[in-house]
């Protein structure tokens, strides 16, 4: 049905700018060499295309300086984590040296990072956070349809019995 609504109504469906449409050819078969003009037409159909946009992972690095708490309040001020999950993120950091604050899109991870920074160097902490582009996850909608060899992982969907 959603597919029939788009085909009437190219635009029907886009919930963002993401969504570019894309001219697609005809199915009809092409009659030997017509042009357009009086007579013929040209049929063309769109279909939408949801492109993902890259994702940012905004990191805070450990040092020896900063204080715990002051760790913990920037996570609950700048990304919106209750004092449970604070700490724990602030702990991740201070034992293995880095830990992820969030993921976002570009601006947004910029945002993030130069209000962290700014705060930090305000408050005459040396904290650093850094953010760093998230590798793309491979999208199930555009994988290749299954192989007959299964033990391919890229379209192996289902799970070996354990
Ligand atoms: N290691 C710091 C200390 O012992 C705490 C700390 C945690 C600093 C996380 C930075 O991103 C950081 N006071």
């Amino acid at each position: 049905m959603a597919r029939l609504a788009r085909w009437l109504y190219p635009g029907f469906g886009a919930a963002s700018p993401q969504m570019a449409m894309r001219p697609i050819a005809s199915r009809e078969p092409k009659r030997g060499g017509e042009t357009p003009g009086a007579g013929a037409a040209v049929i063309t159909r769109t279909r939408t295309q949801t492109k993902r946009p890259n994702m940012y992972r905004v990191l805070l690095l450990n040092d020896d300086y900063t204080p715990m708490e002051f760790v913990v309040s920037i996570l609950q001020a700048f990304f919106n984590k209750d004092a449970q999950e604070a700490m724990q993120i602030m702990l991740q950091v201070h034992h293995n040296g880095v830990g992820e604050c969030g993921v976002y899109t570009y601006e947004i991870a910029e945002t993030k990072v130069s209000q962290v920074m700014d705060h930090a160097r305000k408050n005459q902490h040396p904290l650093q956070c850094i953010m760093e582009k998230k590798c793309k996850a491979p999208d199930a909608n555009f994988l290749p349809r299954a192989r007959k060899d299964p033990s391919s992982s890229l379209v192996a969907r289902q799970r070996a019995p354990s």
